[in-house]
């Protein structure tokens, strides 16, 4: 397992990635507003304020190490809980804040961001990023695709369709597992009887790394390095961030009635942000004025996006009808003035 940055915040290797301070209180404000953004959703659903939420909490180094080394022109396809990678990616908050507010106006993708929609399907991202991965290829641009996923969408089909293809077609593609060891209440050891979810890439002709999904440094390389191969042809790279689900699968779930409360306290105190303070701090860089400054700041960010979608019109019925043809079939008028005859 790749590891850079150990549990106390020391860099444990001769050569890790060089970052200057801006960079470094950059990277820190990410994960300090993602956190905040994600306990507001919280927050928000407990309120009563939103319809349902999924924490990535525990998961920011994997996160924003990941799409903090993508280049302005790539790609990515989120699951579900890839809140940070997606707002890193220029992604409003309000977007995804509305989205989880049941109002489907949070799909809509801005035009110069290069996400695609939330899949809550588990693992049908991966096929439809691969053909997007593939498409670039053809169209010669150097674009690079990183897909995410957890450790349960690894045994549907889709992920074994997905990694195949990509190897015979040497698709410009980053797959990105963020192994957070709990599918809701399926363990990773019932995942898969593979020793590593990143060993399974050789099966399919390419490489697989695994790397430690809390240690910023770490995520941040291997993705660096897999992106760099992946826009020069040399095909794709699967990269398993070792990390884990600290809180719930999502507001709907309760994870104390299938796993121990001791896991989660020894995992919460390998928090990958906490990891990444005593880092900062140890070289000078972070001091309690920057820090209070830097939550203020985030704390500001955040409940600006809870404004804008909270101010945010209804979706209006008819949208359920309007966007998959371009021009509406008989029976989906039918439908329609049906509706509206019952909402008058
Ligand atoms: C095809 C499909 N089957 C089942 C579900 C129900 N479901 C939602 S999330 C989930 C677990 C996914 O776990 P994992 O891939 O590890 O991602 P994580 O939630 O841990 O981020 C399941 C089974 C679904 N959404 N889609
Ligand atoms: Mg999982």
């Amino acid at each position: 397992m790749l590891k850079i940055l150990d549990e106390n915040g020391k860099v444990i290797v001769e050569h890790a990635p060089k970052f200057d301070k801006k960079e470094l209180i950059q990277i820190y404000e990410y994960m300090v507003f993602i956190r905040l953004a994600d306990e507001k959703a919280f927050s928000l659903q407990r309120e009563g304020r939103m319809r349902t939420y999924a924490q990535l909490k525990g998961q920011e180094a994997a996160q924003i190490g990941s799409a903090y080394a993508l280049r302005a022109d790539d790609w990515i396809f989120p699951s579900y809980r890839d809140m940070g990678a997606m707002v890193l990616r220029g992604m409003p908050l309000e977007y995804i804040y509305l989205y989880w507010m049941g109002n489907e106006e949070g799909s809509r993708i801005p035009d110069n961001v290069n996400v695609f929609p939330i899949s809550i399907p588990v693992g049908s991202q991966i096929p439809i990023g691969v053909g997007f991965a593939n498409a670039a290829k053809l169209k010669k641009d150097k674009t690079v695709t990183l897909i995410y996923f957890g450790d349960g969408a690894t045994s549907g089909g889709d992920f074994h369709e997905g990694m195949n293809l990509a190897g015979v077609f040497k698709a410009p593609a980053v797959f990105f597992c963020e192994n957070n060891q709990w599918a809701i209440s399926t363990p990773r050891s019932k995942q898969t009887a593979s020793e590593t979810i990143a060993q399974k890439a050789g099966a399919y002709g390419f490489n697989g790394v695994q790397v430690d999904g809390n240690d910023f440094f770490a995520v941040y390389s291997a993705v660096k390095e897999a992106v760099e191969k992946a826009a020069i042809g040399e095909g794709p790279t699967l990269i398993e961030a070792y990390t884990y689900r600290v809180c719930d699968h999502t507001t709907a779930d309760d994870a104390l009635r299938y796993r121990n409360k001791d896991e989660v306290e020894e995992w919460k105190e390998k928090d990958p942000i906490k990891r990444f303070k005593l880092y900062i701090e140890a070289n000078g860089i972070l001091d309690n004025t920057i820090e209070i400054e830097i939550r203020k700041k985030a704390e500001q960010m955040v409940n600006n996006a809870v404004k804008k979608a909270e101010e945010t019109p209804p979706p209006m019925p008819e949208d359920i009808f309007k966007y998959t043809y371009a021009d509406m079939p008989q029976n989906l008028r039918e439908e329609l003035d049906e509706l509206n005859e019952s909402l008058e």
